[in-house]
């Protein structure tokens, strides 16, 4: 179970970090399997970067239906969605996640905050309690910073909530994206009209923030070590992140709703 606090810093940023959620020798058996697939697919081989010539492999879908997936979905993080979704009130997925995969590349600009990829995940209006969906990001191999990790926009998932809480209208990014950035700071996040220096960005978004009617908006990294898992809330504003480290970043990711209540089932008529 998560403590008070944790659930105060969900609620508050819409991302809780779950250090050693998944034990870290049950993560290297996955790596070996994605460094097979990349080996077979893509032809590129662990230890020769030489060979690492995508940014983003493709065919991973079919990877993580292999038996070793299994641990993602670990007792750690098992009891953090009871605590965060209700015990009993969430359905475990079929498979636990859907590969993250970026490499280095090659381009020599140095790693900033993006901009345009900003967005948050279309998740239905279910008529739950807050939260209604949770997604789950898992490292699966150290992740530093710059290497590729996502990025998260802690806090706005508060700004999401009022401007749906009252519509029969899901959180459509796109809608939600033309409200929000009437905000100058917003704006300037995901369509910037100054051309600010890399350090600039990262000062602006991920050191000083910003605040829109009393909510603090911070851009956020996620990064750890392998088995470090962070739960996110499903209406939180978040973007793929360049990857500028020496390896490739391995995480993976799945949403996990909270059921619908259940209709008492009829009971047969006996007269
Ligand atoms: O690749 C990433 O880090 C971003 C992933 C993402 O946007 C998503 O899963 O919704």
């Amino acid at each position: 179970m998560i403590t008070d606090d944790q659930r105060d810093e969900f609620r508050r940023t819409g991302l809780l970090r779950l250090p050693g959620a998944i034990d870290r020798s049950a993560t290297v058996p996955m790596v070996n399997r994605i460094w097979d697939h990349l080996g077979r697919a893509h032809g590129l081989t662990r230890d020769r970067p030489e060979t690492w010539t995508i940014d983003r492999p493709t065919g991973l879908r079919a990877i993580t239906g292999r038996p070793e997936f299994r641990a993602l979905g670990s007792p750690a993080i098992k009891s953090a969605l009871d605590g965060l979704l209700g015990a009993g009130r969430w359905t475990p997925p079929r498979r636990w996640g859907r590969l993250l995969i970026t490499f280095p590349g090659t381009a020599d600009h140095p790693w900033t905050v993006p901009k345009g990829v900003w967005h948050n995940d279309f998740t239905p209006l279910t008529g739950t309690p807050d939260p209604r969906a949770v997604q789950l990001f898992m490292i699966l191999d150290d992740l530093a910073p710059g290497g590729g990790g996502t990025l998260v926009l802690t806090g706005s998932h508060r700004l999401v909530g009022p401007l749906i809480r009252d519509t029969e209208d899901g959180p459509h990014p796109r809608r939600l994206r033309e409200r929000l950035g009437r905000d100058r700071w917003l704006r300037e996040l995901w369509r910037p009209e100054l051309d600010e220096s890399a350090p600039e960005r990262i000062r602006r978004f991920m050191i000083d923030g910003g605040s829109i009617g009393g909510v603090r908006l911070r851009v956020a990294e996620v990064t750890g070590a392998a088995g470090d898992a962070y739960l996110m809330h499903c209406d939180t504003f978040h973007c793929i992140a360049p990857n500028r480290g020496a390896v490739p970043r391995f995480m993976a990711t799945t949403m996990i709703g909270h059921d619908r209540d259940q209709e008492p089932a009829s009971r047969p008529r006996t007269e």
